[in-house]
């Protein structure tokens, strides 16, 4: 097992979140009285959980402050695609309005009127808008932030709740200033931006926020993929990976943290999948559960934005067909998942090892050995942690595609 013990301290702390202390002892003494068997249900429990987990993000500002372009960016859309918030609407409807994932139904953008344009005070306009539904919120301005802002956000504090400053429309600052000026420094120029909304901020109460410099037409730039990140990482882990696979895929580092959320649910699939109800496969060395491994893959490819919706979102923005990109993901895994083809996978896949296999097992002492050579455990393990590879390929192969369009 060579490294065994550092590589079980990272799968400790990043895999022991997903379950409480009470469910890994549970865990453990259902293993050791019931097997395998015994630990299936939890573990079903446990995915059911990770599929189920609802997110709703609400963001607010004035009229034109980019609200709608921001909630369109985070869910991979642009203002023309079917779906996408309207843009430009000086609308004035009191009532937040959800946006849902186009792929991912639980997980939904909110889009909340401006405390500016209500007569609302920053408390009984948290009331109106039911701020406990929320996650968290997104404050978004495109010059200034107002007294308003501030008090909004003490308020969403007060709650329990986490906020989040966005200076929206940043490249069109950037712009302006590279006209008007003989040199221009971008990094400069942002620094400036960011410290005068930072000192107005704090006049307002606020001391020390961070506020993120975004331009909602350009996802990959800016502070844009770092909001990203700071709001996953304000959430629980469960959430936080609902979070990871509902972002658009705006650079490798994202498709890189959806592998890792993806890898950890293999093994409780694993799990589920083998033993007494997994069955025969012709052609497989090891009976497997078809049902598990055909809609883990058809999983993985939402998550990693190669389904068809998601290819044909981008297919459009980029002018060409949801062929053409499949073309260039050069993958049998894009198409129909059947029978033969989770065979083809099962096939390759024969250098996936028990101590590898023991990253995430650490859980329940012992269970390593349910993953013993020809198991059902060790082929479906196998065969998901290959299609977790080729599908992260894939991925990148059809990101860089996006960007040569660009
Ligand atoms: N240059 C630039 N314009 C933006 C950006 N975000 C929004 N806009 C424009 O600002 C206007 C208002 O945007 P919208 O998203 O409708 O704001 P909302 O009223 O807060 O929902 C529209 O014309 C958008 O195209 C951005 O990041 N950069
Ligand atoms: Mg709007």
């Amino acid at each position: 097992m060579g490294n065994a013990s550092s590589s079980q301290q990272t799968a400790q702390s990043e895999t022991s979140t997903y379950f409480t202390q009470e469910e890994i002892s549970k865990l453990k003494s259902d293993f050791e009285t019931g097997g395998v068997e015994k630990v299936k249900s939890l573990l079903k429990k446990k995915v059911k959980e990770l599929d189920n987990t609802e997110l709703n993000i609400a963001v607010t500002g004035d009229t034109g402050a980019g609200k709608s372009s921001l909630i369109n960016a985070m869910r991979g859309l642009c203002s023309e695609d079917e779906g996408a918030a309207a843009v430009g609407t000086t609308e004035t409807t009191m009532e937040p309005t959800g946006y849902s994932h186009p792929t991912l139904p639980n997980v939904r953008y909110w889009d909340l009127p401006g405390i500016g344009t209500t007569q609302f005070t920053a408390g009984s306009y948290l009331k109106e808008m039911e701020f406990k539904k929320y996650d968290f919120f997104i404050i978004v301005a495109a010059g200034r932030f107002t007294e308003n802002d501030a008090k909004l956000a003490k308020e969403i504090k007060r709650l329990g709740k986490e906020f989040y400053f966005v200076r929206s429309k940043i490249d069109a600052d950037l712009d302006s200033m590279r006209k008007e000026r003989k040199t221009f420094d971008e990094g400069a120029e942002m620094g400036k931006i960011r410290s005068d909304c930072v000192s107005r901020l704090g006049k307002a109460g606020i001391p020390d926020p961070t506020v993120f410099l975004i331009s909602s037409f350009e996802p990959d730039r800016y502070d844009f993929p770092r909001l990203m990140e700071a709001l996953g990482d304000g959430l629980p882990s469960i959430k936080e990976s609902v979070f990871i696979l509902a972002l658009p895929n705006i650079n490798v580092q994202i498709i890189r943290k959806k592998r890792e959320v993806l890898v950890k649910r293999i093994w409780m699939l694993a799990i589920m999948s083998g033993g007494v109800g997994a069955i025969p496969v012709p052609g497989l060395s090891a009976a497997c559960d078809m049902g598990i491994l055909i809609g883990a893959i058809i999983d993985f490819r939402k998550g990693l934005c190669l389904d068809d919706v998601a290819l044909r979102i981008l297919a459009e923005r980029t002018g060409k067909s949801v062929e053409d990109l499949k073309a260039a993901a050069q993958s049998f895994l894009l198409g129909e998942i059947t029978a033969p083809i989770i065979v083809r996978m099962g096939l390759g896949a024969v250098a996936v090892t028990v101590s590898v296999v023991g990253t995430a097992l650490y859980l329940i002492p012992g269970i390593g050995s349910v993953f013993g050579a020809g198991s059902s455990f060790l082929m479906t393990y196998s065969i998901l942690t290959k299609a977790l590879q080729l599908l992260v390929e894939c991925a990148e192969k059809v990101l860089a595609v996006a960007k040569g369009a660009e």
